[in-house]
């Protein structure tokens, strides 16, 4: 998978090169590619935000520097041109795991206010959104996108972890987990999971899946 970024501050996707992430990226199990957008406007300032017109507070993002980048990164539309926006579609696992599925997905990160619509209609595929809060900027609704996104990318996670059981893979919140020590702080890891009858581990483990959804998030039952 290819993922570009267009965005104002580059650097902030340096924590995306760190651990597992950094690890795919110099096996090249996906390619991450970031492009300032301010790279791109031709104003002799380099300016990039401007006035709201009709009034209102704060600045918007201008269309051209966006509408160039965005055009001279993914020239042949090849992206799956996505914008970071409280208007989008609300970011869940079975959209991770459809994203997970292009080849090459373009995050553009909007900041101030938001960017001109007139780049959304002309260049904009997808609108999407991590959840019903404002943020100053998409870039860590990208990074948030692009992490989820990347455990599904074959080859991400290690052998020894898996997508197969978590939190939303079968529509239920996760069992708890344990590890070693058997006890930490006069409590015991529950003995059936001491036990060795997968059976029984895995019963107790459903039963807990759904004790835990029901107590926190019933609507996930419906
Ligand atoms: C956001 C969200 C978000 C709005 C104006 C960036 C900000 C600024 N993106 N999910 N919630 N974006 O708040 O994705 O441009």
């Amino acid at each position: 998978m290819k993922i570009e970024v267009l965005t104002l501050f580059p650097e902030m996707f340096e924590a995306l090169n760190v651990g597992i992430l950094k690890k795919a990226q110099q096996n090249k199990l996906f390619e991450l590619n970031v492009t300032n957008i301010r790279d791109y406007s031709l104003d002799k300032h380099k300016k990039v935000d401007d006035t709201p017109f009709g009034g209102g507070a704060g600045m918007v993002m201008t269309p051209q520097p966006l509408h160039d980048a965005i055009n001279a990164v993914d020239k042949d539309h090849k992206c799956l041109r996505i914008y970071l926006s409280p208007k989008g579609e609300t970011l869940s696992q079975n959209l991770v795991k459809e994203l997970a599925k292009e080849e090459n997905i373009m995050f553009v990160c909007g900041n101030y206010e938001g960017i001109d619509q007139r780049v959304i209609d002309l260049d904009i595929d997808k609108e999407l959104s991590i959840g019903d809060y404002v943020l100053t900027g998409g870039e860590m609704a990208a990074m948030v996108t692009i992490n989820a996104v990347s455990r599904y990318i074959d080859g991400v996670l290690g052998n020894s972890e898996s997508t197969n059981e978590e939190s939303f893979s079968d529509g239920l919140l996760e069992y708890p987990q344990y590890t070693h020590p058997q006890v930490f702080e006069g409590l015991e890891v529950p003995e059936v999971l001491l036990s060795g009858n997968h059976q029984n581990i895995a019963k107790w483990r459903h039963e807990e899946q759904i004790k835990i959804t029901k107590e926190r998030r019933p609507d996930l039952l419906k």
